[in-house]
């Protein structure tokens, strides 16, 4: 088989990417490990920045997201008994959206099958090969069968335990990292969300969230060991625990109900550079991870995902390699600010077992700072919803 781009990866950089392409006629063949059934069965992100609306608009996938998502127009952050809003839309001009990454990645299949795009699930044995020449092309297997596509470029679309990043040499791949002393337990339940918008809760038990999905789907979380597994936890234990980590308003509001998703996440920071090499080209997870505070990991795909698309799109209609020789540097300047940001967000709300009684008296200092200082808010604001592509 052949085309001009080989996308790795089926979730929502991948998908997105390839419909892009679509609307300018540019040919791809996406290829996932997995079945559809189950990479739609990961409960993941629930905030989008408005970068991601214009790009579905873009990609013509956004009726359903149009419909169905939920402004937000600013957001909760508590300590103890204390609480505060952030107005986004009074200090940027802009709010956020709360739309499933479920849904996201439901639209873009379903317009993927429309259009007629080539998907191969249950790919294995994926190999990139020649991608620092000019004739690319990658092997693989289904059900044993090997296969191979030929492609004018590779997009490594394929997460952080995907095989893309690891095909650029060692000698040329720098990766930094910072991983986290423990994860979040987030559940998914049936019951209506304790607040209209969400709530972050610095509490000396640990962080808590209180996000939701719509007015009858709610998604919390609590910091948890690394050690725990979801199965540790029952439902009851689980509700208790939030209970005594968000102020008692909340707390006294919360409608409890059992869990119909319970999973683990361990909180990283990670960036590899470069995220280019030769005719490949590394988007979303694959090339960076951020502790999901802060709502970033999507946001910084879809980012990755329009300055590629750009490039390619500036090399099939004018023959000029500008944006493509140009994506690494770009999109690596967006994703080290969004890193930050995450870093700085999860270093504010979190227990760490390392803390003395100084560094939390420095957290809350910083709280009550974020709390009465409308540059400090807006500072966080610009970032929370999305800062420029
Ligand atoms: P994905 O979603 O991991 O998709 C990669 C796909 O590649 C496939 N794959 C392969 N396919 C072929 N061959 C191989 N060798 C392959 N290896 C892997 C995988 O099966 C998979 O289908 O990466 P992508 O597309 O870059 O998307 C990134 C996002 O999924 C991620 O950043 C977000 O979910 C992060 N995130 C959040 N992001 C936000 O913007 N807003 C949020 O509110 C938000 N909340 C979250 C989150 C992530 C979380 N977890 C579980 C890590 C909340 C949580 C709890
Ligand atoms: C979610 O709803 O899953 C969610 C919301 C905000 C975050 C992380 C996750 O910062």
């Amino acid at each position: 088989m052949r085309t001009q781009v080989a996308i790795i990866g089926g979730g929502p950089s991948g998908l997105l990417l390839a419909q892009l392409l679509h609307t300018r006629g540019i040919e791809s063949v996406v290829l996932e490990r997995k079945t559809k059934d189950y990479v739609l069965s990961r409960i993941r992100a629930g905030v989008l920045e408005r970068g991601m609306l214009q790009l579905m608009d873009e990609a013509g996938c956004s009726d359903r997201m149009r419909a169905e998502n939920y402004s937000h127009d600013g957001t909760y952050i508590s300590y103890g008994e204390e609480s505060f809003r952030i107005d986004f839309v009074v200090l940027t001009g802009h709010p956020v959206m709360v739309y499933g990454q479920t849904e996201v990645t439901r639209d873009l299949y379903d317009a993927r099958e429309k259009t007629g795009g080539p998907i191969e699930f249950n790919v294995d044995d994926v190999v990139i090969n020649g991608a620092d020449g000019d004739t690319p092309y990658i092997t693989y297997t289904v059900d044993g069968q090997p296969r191979r596509i030929d492609c004018d470029f590779v997009a490594g679309c394929d997460g952080f335990h995907g095989v893309s990043r690891q095909t650029i040499p060692l000698s040329v791949r720098r990766e930094y990292e910072k991983v986290y002393p423990f994860g979040w337990l987030g559940i998914l339940s049936e019951t209506p969300p304790v607040n209209h918008e969400l709530v972050y809760s610095n509490s000396n038990r640990g962080f808590a969230l209180c996000s939701m999905r719509n007015e009858q789907l709610s998604r919390h979380y609590i910091q948890c060991s690394l050690s725990d597994s979801p199965d540790d936890w029952t439902d009851a234990a689980f509700w208790e625990e939030l209970k005594r980590r968000i102020p008692t308003k909340f707390a006294d509001a919360l409608v409890t109900g059992p869990s119909v998703e319970k999973s683990i996440a361990p909180l990283r920071s990670f960036v590899t550079e470069p995220m280019r090499w030769g005719r490949l080209f590394l988007c979303g997870d694959a090339a960076h991870i951020v502790p999901p505070t802060g709502a970033k990991g999507l946001n910084t795909a879809a980012s990755d995902v329009q300055y590629l698309y750009n490039g390619l799109r500036q090399f099939y209609e004018s023959g000029s390699s500008e944006g493509i020789d140009g994506y690494s540097a770009k999109a690596l300047l967006r994703v080290w600010k969004t890193e930050r940001f995450s870093w700085w967000f999860s270093s504010l709300l979190h227990r760490y077992p390392d803390q003395s009684e100084f560094d939390i008296r420095i957290q809350v200092a910083e709280l009550e700072f974020l709390r009465s200082n409308e540059a400090a808010q807006r500072a966080m604001a610009e970032n929370y919803v999305g800062l420029p592509y």
